[in-house]
């Protein structure tokens, strides 16, 4: 992928070191007035940049920018998030990753952007966005796996994001898609696939997390919080990221080899409303039933007048 000269020269500061003027423009063979003009861009961005004229350029603070340099010295990982497409602004990071997927990229590949203006919730609804206030991100896999078992990644993810951010907040996972504290959304993933016939070509799980959120948009200010909101603090969205992927990365191998049977357990332990009574919507009824657990290959287990019912794609109803 192609990289602008504003990523170059970001990548040279994220060193954290100072580089003079010179030295920079003499790497990337372009003259110093260049350097200077996307310097000043560069702070236009949010990037805290010293310039002193006979030492050069220092980074002093990185803005919470999403850009790759960001995230790599936090991972631990052998390939999630290894390769970071990053985007200052796009509509919505599913699509770019469908795209770079098409492509053939590594597995792992990780789209971030910076402000998502039109980010996709489940059956057409939206994801809303603040700019430099979350995370949007979406990672590729591609599994060698049945087909039908896709869906499980879903609920793997929400394990991983709640463990991960189980040490700032008490995470739930509301089945199966969506991350709550204390009945609000902190964070949804919307899994996508590209298949052909029964064979998988890749998925794409997108992320979106509240991070530094002060204020959310009238529509969904009752039922949304953010990291900010609950703990008081703000955080490095990096951080975040990191966070997830350092988790998933090692439940994502152990599901390749041994399936979705281990995590049940470790689901239960994070899941909202277990052993209440919910309302459920599915594509032919409404009805009511106490939450009990899913089965080992993450199917919902509902307790009806009528006994035990399993659910494969159904709604837990919270919000009218
Ligand atoms: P969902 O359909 O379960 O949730 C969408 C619903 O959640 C909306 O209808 C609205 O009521 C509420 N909502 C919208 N924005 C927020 C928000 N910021 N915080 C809390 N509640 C909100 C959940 O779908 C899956 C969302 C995945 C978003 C990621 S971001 C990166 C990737 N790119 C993309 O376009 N989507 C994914």
């Amino acid at each position: 992928m192609e990289r602008t000269t504003k990523e170059l020269i970001l990548s040279q500061l994220l060193r954290k070191e100072r580089i003079s003027g010179q030295e920079l423009a003499d790497s990337l063979n372009i003259s110093r007035t260049a350097i200077w003009k996307q310097i000043d861009q560069l702070r236009k961005d949010g990037y805290e940049i010293d310039a002193n004229k006979k030492t050069g350029y220092l980074l002093l603070d990185d803005g919470d920018r999403l850009f790759g340099a960001n995230l790599l010295p936090l991972l631990r990982t052998k390939s999630l998030g290894r390769n970071v497409v990053h985007h200052e602004e796009t509509e919505t990071t599913q699509r770019i990753a469908h795209e770079l997927a098409q492509l053939e990229v590594s597995e792992g590949t990780l789209v971030l952007c910076d402000h998502q203006t039109q980010g996709r919730g489940q059956l057409g609804r939206k994801w809303l966005e603040e700019k430099g206030k979350g995370v949007a991100m979406s990672l590729i896999l591609r599994p060698d796996v049945p087909i039908q078992t896709a869906g499980q990644l879903t609920i793997l993810a929400g394990i991983a994001l709640a463990e991960s951010l189980g040490p700032l907040v008490e995470a739930r996972i509301k089945w199966p898609n969506d991350i709550l504290v204390s009945g609000k959304k902190l964070a949804g993933i919307l899994t996508e696939m590209q298949a052909e016939a029964d064979r998988i070509g890749s998925i794409i799980i997108g992320i979106g997390v509240n991070v530094n959120h002060g204020t959310f948009p009238p529509e969904i200010s009752s039922r949304a919080t953010s990291l900010k909101s609950l703990t008081g603090s703000e955080y490095k969205r990096a951080e975040i990221v990191a966070r997830f992927l350092n988790t998933f990365e090692s439940m994502y191998t152990e599901w390749l080899g041994h399936g979705f049977a281990p995590f049940v357990e470790r689901f239960l332990r994070l899941a909202d409303r277990k052993d209440e009574l919910v309302t459920l919507r599915t594509r032919e009824r409404v009805l009511t039933g106490i939450l009990r657990g899913i089965t080992s290959d993450g199917t919902l287990l509902i307790e009806t007048e009528q006994g035990m019912e399993e659910f494969h794609s159904a709604e837990l109803v919270y919000w009218s």
